[in-house]
């Protein structure tokens, strides 16, 4: 058993910068692990979450490594009404797509003016909205990202690593992250995952969502793991999604190659073959799913640019079904 190094849940190093993680699933549990570890480069930080509740409690967590050793470490939850969020400089948030502004909005005031917020979801959409909300923060600034690193639930305390990764961060809008917070960034490959730098980062963050608009729907629709996607009988569907996505990215500002991109759909499907996708979980659990953050997104800005998207239409609307029966 190893402990990670973050700091005691009562600490209070006032010097130091807060770095938070909004959203315990999977991801966020990933990321707060991660963050806590001490590399050389990196100063230590108080790495914290932050709940729903008002009040702060504290939470025993448990990770599985990809080497299959097991780190414990007491993580303070941070409550809504604690005034520790003032410390916040550095916000992870790591919540479902459809959850981002209602978790994050009413947040704002109560961080540190110079708080840096990274959003790291699923799907687009959600950075309209918070970049709005931010032109009132005038020293906060925005980054979005994604990441393919894997992690598993075993029970609401207890990530499982399942699969290394990249994670492709970029600049959005507001101040710029400073050369500081980058550095406690480098804790997220402490294993020799990449974190990668991308300016613009939208085309990236469109190039993830060709992924999940083609994987994540076709999963739960098809009741499969993303590995049976290979299979030739959905081989003019997948083209077609991405055909459309292709071509609303294209109007929107964003050129992408669609061969690479059909390319690197079919290599993730290979890579996460034996995953269910999250959208697959997410029916099967009778839980909201990101289908309008994901396919919706694209039907969406499709609308606003006056083009016709039915492969991505009929997605949005039988999953739309399937997870209300
Ligand atoms: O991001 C994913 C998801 O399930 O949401 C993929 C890449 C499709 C892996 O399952």
């Amino acid at each position: 058993m190893v402990r990670t190094s973050a700091l005691p849940a009562s600490s209070t190093h006032d010097n130091n910068a807060l770095i938070a993680v909004l959203g315990a699933g999977a991801i966020g549990q990933l990321m707060y692990h991660k963050l806590s570890v001490n590399t050389q480069e990196a100063q230590v930080n108080e790495v914290i979450l932050i709940g729903r509740d008002k009040q702060t409690r504290h939470q025993q967590l448990r990770f599985i490594d990809h080497t299959q050793h097991t780190h414990e470490a007491l993580a303070t939850i941070l409550g809504t009404d604690d005034n520790r969020l003032a410390r916040v400089e550095l916000l992870f948030v790591c919540v479902k797509a459809y959850q981002v502004e209602q978790a994050l909005l009413p947040l704002l005031p109560k961080l540190s003016p110079q708080c840096h917020i990274v959003l790291l979801h699923n799907g687009l959409g959600p950075h309209l909205p918070v970049a709005a909300a931010l032109m009132r923060y005038k020293d906060m600034g925005l980054t979005l990202g994604t990441t393919s690193q894997a992690a598993l639930k075993l029970s609401p305390w207890q990530v499982k690593y399942s699969g290394l990764g990249v994670t492709q961060l970029g600049h959005y809008c507001g101040s710029v992250m400073s050369a500081a917070l980058k550095t406690c960034l480098t804790r997220l490959h402490s294993d020799n995952q990449p974190i990668e730098w991308h300016q613009p980062v939208l085309p990236v963050l469109w190039q993830k969502l060709a992924i999940n608009a083609v994987i994540n729907p076709l999963t739960a629709l098809n009741q499969c793991a993303n590995g049976q996607l290979a299979a030739t009988e959905y081989q003019s569907q997948i083209s077609a999604i991405i055909d459309e996505l292709v071509e609303v990215a294209k109007y929107d500002g964003i050129i992408l190659d669609k061969a690479a991109v059909k390319a690197r759909v079919y290599q993730v499907i290979e890579l996460t073959s034996a995953n269910f996708s999250s959208m697959y979980q997410d029916v099967a659990h009778s839980r909201p799913t990101e289908i309008n953050e994901i396919n919706g997104y694209i039907c969406q800005q499709a609308k606003a640019l006056h083009l016709n998207v039915p492969n991505n239409q009929y997605l949005v609307d039988k999953v739309l079904q399937l997870s209300k029966s």
